[in-house]
């Protein structure tokens, strides 16, 4: 009797926790690659996810005020591609990076950031998920350190534990990642290396996974097969082996629980990006493998949900 009662109990519990909605904001530098456009899209689709909102971030490969540019794509992503006439905010970033670890960039984004974390405590965070320069979070810690105890930083950027390393999203903020790193924000990393290992596909992968999958499966192969023509290249004639990689999917699958991670000690990182090691008790969570096989089916199990109940307009090529 006692027995079946604790069964009952813990039945319940573990149904709640599934039925728990994961607050998320997404600070994304869309319009530089391709996997940007993959992790909104999961966002947006995925019911376990309550997203507050969306930010954009700059990169130098965006025309500038290169903020400005990510957010006017990333409002096509929303309302044309996925063609949401409702949806979360979505707020623009700071165009350029912090200029060293003491000055805040005034942003909207970083309004937002301060504003909407006021509704969390350390009992309950707001996941900020960076899969871009993580300036805009910078800028939230240095105007209001107090914002640490609301939220917790998913980054992806930096590369294999224990050195870390230059990567692309790190080295578009350096400062802002050493602020972060300093705030003793709750911070989860997905690296480029693990993402190479675990969230790498093949032209014919991508095309299988997409193409011919609804006007957003359409746009979204149309989008891998141009990058891939572009920057990837066949390696010999129709030779296409060679992979690319949907990198930001990372902190999402984390959030899903579809990730192994190990929790080290803090590092510091010097401006060369590479990490040191003084003796500390602060702690970073690192992602080491992403279950891309139960992330791309739940990826595409949404996708094909979300299209088969919104009315999306065909994508033209
Ligand atoms: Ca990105």
């Amino acid at each position: 009797m006692r027995s079946t009662f604790l069964f009952l109990c813990a039945l319940q519990a573990l149904s709640l926790r599934a039925a728990e909605k994961i607050p998320v904001v997404l600070s994304t530098d869309v319009g530089n690659e391709v996997d940007d456009q993959w992790a909104i899209v999961y966002l947006l689709t995925q019911p376990r996810f309550e997203v507050k909102g969306l930010l954009s971030a700059h990169a130098p490969t965006l025309s500038p005020p290169a903020g400005r540019t990510a957010y006017r794509i990333l409002r096509s992503v929303v309302e044309d591609h996925l063609n949401m006439t409702e949806h979360p905010p979505l707020v623009e970033g700071a165009s350029v990076p912090l200029e060293d670890t003491r000055t805040p960039v005034a942003s909207s984004a970083a309004d937002f950031l301060l504003r909407i974390s006021k509704d969390y405590s350390s009992e309950r965070r707001l996941n900020v998920l960076a899969i871009g320069a993580i300036t805009d979070v910078a800028s939230a810690i240095l105007r209001d350190p107090s914002i640490t105890n609301r939220i917790r930083v998913l980054n992806m950027g930096s590369q294999a534990w224990p050195d870390g390393g230059a990567e692309f999203n790190v080295a578009n903020d350096v400062h802002a990642l050493q602020v972060v790193l300093a705030s003793g924000v709750p911070l989860t990393v997905g690296s480029g290396d693990v993402c190479k290992k675990d969230l790498s596909l093949s032209l014919d992968q991508a095309r299988g996974m997409v193409a011919g999958r609804g006007p957003i499966g359409d746009w979204l192969w149309t989008e891998f097969e141009a990058w891939y023509y572009r920057h990837v290249k066949p390696m010999r004639k129709n030779d296409f082996s060679k992979p690319w990689v949907i990198w930001d999917t990372i902190v999402l699958a984390h959030l899903l629980d579809m990730t192994t991670s190990e929790e080290y000690a803090r590092p510091v990182m010097r401006d060369d990006m590479k990490f040191e090691h003084p003796a500390t008790r602060e702690k970073i969570t690192w992602i080491t493998s992403v279950d891309s096989k139960k992330m791309w089916a739940d990826f595409l199990a949404r996708l094909d949900e979300y299209q088969s109940t919104h009315t999306v307009p065909p994508y033209l090529r």
